[in-house]
């Protein structure tokens, strides 16, 4: 079973792609170490510039198969915002404060993106998922992790904190990126940017 390592403070998001890993027969370890995560107005400058520091800081790491994966929930009505601004949005306003900012929005069109930046043998390669759906009226559910409560999924008419683990597996933007990546594992020279 080949391992790949996950760099990520967030236990959510390490569950998620430890389930998915299983049906490709991987295995995925949790890192959770410190490294520069710089703002920019795009999820894959940000997810490669992690990748990048961790490659930069972290010599060991080149030795390995790692990933980081950036993320974040942009809003119709609001000209794709939170977006790149995310998790600084969700430690500030959290779910609240985006239901307040949508109170009289009828335009409640909304996705999930996912972007990983994949290193190995000296590459850096991409991988994004997107998932559409609508911003709710109230937080519903208490499973999951984020926006998750106020994230109705096109397809099953429920948000994402109320779905199990492996429904939302089914649906998610993660799930998307990550299926991308571990198909292309054995496939791994196209799109590569320098990792040096
Ligand atoms: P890392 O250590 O991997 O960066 P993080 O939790 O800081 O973990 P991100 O920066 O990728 O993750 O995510 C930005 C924010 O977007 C995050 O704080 C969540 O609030 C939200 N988010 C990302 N993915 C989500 C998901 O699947 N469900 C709900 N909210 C999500």
């Amino acid at each position: 079973m080949k391992e790949v390592y996950f760099i990520t403070h967030n236990k959510h998001k390490y569950e998620e792609a430890s389930e998915i890993a299983k049906n490709y027969k991987m295995s995925v370890e949790w890192v959770d170490i410190e490294y520069e995560e710089i703002q920019a107005n795009n999820l894959e400058d940000i997810a490669l510039a992690s990748c990048k520091n961790l490659i930069q800081t972290k010599p060991e790491l080149k030795k390995k198969h790692f990933f980081v994966e950036d993320a974040g929930l942009f809003i119709e009505s609001l000209n794709g915002f939170p977006g790149p601004y995310s998790a600084f949005i969700f430690q500030t306003l959290g779910n609240e404060g985006i239901l307040n900012l949508m109170k009289s929005e009828e335009n409640r069109v909304a996705y999930f993106k996912s972007v990983i930046a994949y290193f190995a043998n000296g590459k850096i390669k991409l991988f994004v998922g997107k998932t559409k759906g609508t911003i709710f009226t109230e937080k519903r559910g208490v499973k999951g992790f984020g926006f998750d409560p106020i994230f109705l999924t096109a397809d099953e008419g429920l948000t994402f904190a109320e779905m199990s683990l492996t429904t939302k597996n089914l649906y998610s933007h993660r799930q998307k990126s990550l299926r991308e990546m571990f198909t292309s594992l054995t496939t791994f020279e196209n799109k590569t940017v320098s990792g040096e």
